[in-house]
């Protein structure tokens, strides 16, 4: 029975996770480690922008099962949700983890159930295990030591695309990796209360590499695409015709060339697996590289076509790092924008409909954000960065007076 859980990290998986829980009449408690996202939570609001989450996190704060606090507390199930980056030399940065264990470990009981749902490198669950070991000698965790067991660890990776993410949390199978046999059928128990898919059991270190896989089979896709794009334009060859015409093979899908690859999770993840196996992760890395360079050869191509003007105004249209979405971390649309602003090679307007300000590395540049008319107003070159909906309503009338570089295909008939 889960009667309590506790969700340790309310960010992106965090709070939709434990908002979810709720739902489902389970009383929450979600711990994090700022205060205002604590208060936030608690007056039956959201910090992060995702479709709904609002609407379902007031609903949980009303009926009372939803809670935020910065302390620990008793649960029968404890499940962390906190952000594993990478440090200098594309090395994962378990330290959130292990904070996050330190942090749980005086409120851990007999029978308890921890989840590690943070993607993260193979091994990281065994070390979560020895950590929690560690702060509570009087327990007996999976793997350390030749005592059964009395408290159950799992890997359990989230999987949901952002913009998706409520629907995804449901419907989406979920790989449930346990430290042990029993470890998993607890883990099932729990997520069984909320999940509709498949819950599949395997061991963790299967689970955590099964994580980095999909992400890396995308950014490995993805960086197909991108390479395809640079030898098509040397070939004077459309690429989104070239892409559109081979996908139409019954086994070939490749996904789209872009300005690179952004978010916190397919341009982060590989490098786990290329960090465990330096040696062995041959594609994968030069998949990332791929991807990495993409956005400098955008700029060379930006640079070009603001050289033929004597007064260039260069309008970024976009920077999040996909469409429809807020976010900007690891944008190459952010990126590029920045390098263009230092790199003076003309006035620089960026359009992006989904903020109201610009973030602080982009101010005090010669960057000005603006409307979307007003950039079609003023500028000569147009920089495709985002799909985002507005920019694919445009069109060709829009934009036939300007000189175009376009890394989303929006204006290729394909
Ligand atoms: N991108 C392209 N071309 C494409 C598809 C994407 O250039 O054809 C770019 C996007 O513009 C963006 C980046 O890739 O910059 C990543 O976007 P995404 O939509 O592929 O993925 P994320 O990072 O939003 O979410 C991914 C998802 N993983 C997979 O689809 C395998 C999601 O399910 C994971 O839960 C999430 O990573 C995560 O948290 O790991």
């Amino acid at each position: 029975m889960f009667n309590k859980v506790s969700v340790v990290g309310l960010g992106y998986i965090g709070l939709p996770t434990a908002a979810v829980i709720a739902s489902r009449g389970i009383e929450v408690i979600g711990l994090d480690v700022s205060q205002k996202a604590v208060d936030t939570i608690n007056q039956g609001k959201v910090h992060i922008v995702e479709p709904d989450l609002d609407m379902v996190v007031q609903a949980a704060v009303t009926m009372g099962k939803l809670r935020a606090s910065m302390t620990p507390e008793p649960a029968d199930a404890f499940m962390i949700a906190v952000p594993t980056p990478f440090k200098d030399g594309n090395q994962p940065d378990l330290s959130y983890i292990e904070k996050a264990a330190k942090a749980i470990a005086p409120v851990l009981e007999k029978g308890n159930l921890v989840i590690l749902e943070s993607t993260s490198p193979v091994g990281a669950t065994e070390k979560l295990a020895a950590w929690l070991q560690e702060y509570r000698p009087d327990l007996h965790f999976p793997g350390q030591g030749a005592a059964e067991p009395n408290v159950n660890v799992a890997h359990c990776p989230e999987r949901v695309l952002p913009g998706r993410v409520l629907e995804e949390l449901v419907s989406n199978d979920r790989i449930i990796g346990g430290l042990t046999p029993k470890c998993c059928d607890r883990a099932i128990q729990l997520y069984k209360h909320f999940v509709r898919g498949e819950c599949i059991p395997t061991n963790a270190r299967t689970a955590e590499m099964a994580k980095l896989t999909e992400n890396s089979f995308r950014d490995v896709n993805i960086a197909f695409a991108n390479e395809l794009s640079i030898i098509c334009d040397e070939l004077k060859i459309d690429v989104w015709e070239l892409i559109a015409l081979a996908n139409r093979h019954p086994r070939v899908n490749i996904l789209r060339p872009g300005p690179g690859v952004g978010g916190h999770c397919i341009a982060v993840d590989p490098w786990f697996i290329v960090d465990s196996a330096p040696e062995s992760a041959r594609i994968i890395r030069t998949a990332r590289e791929i991807n990495d360079h993409k956005p400098e050869y955008v700029i060379g191509k930006v640079k070009a076509a603001a050289d033929q003007f004597k007064r260039p105004v260069i309008a970024c249209m976009g920077l999040a790092f996909k469409a429809d979405i807020d976010d900007l971390r690891e944008s190459p649309a952010l990126d590029i924008t920045l390098q263009l602003a230092n790199a003076n090679v003309g006035q620089i307007l960026a359009v992006e409909p989904n903020i109201d300000c610009l973030p602080e590395k982009l101010q005090n540049k010669n960057i000005q954000l603006v409307s979307l008319p007003e950039a079609l107003e003023r500028a000569n070159v147009l920089v495709v960065l985002v799909d985002h909906k507005p920019f694919k309503a445009l069109s060709s009338n829009d934009i036939n007076t300007k000189v175009v570089v376009d890394t989303r295909g929006l204006f290729s008939r394909f």
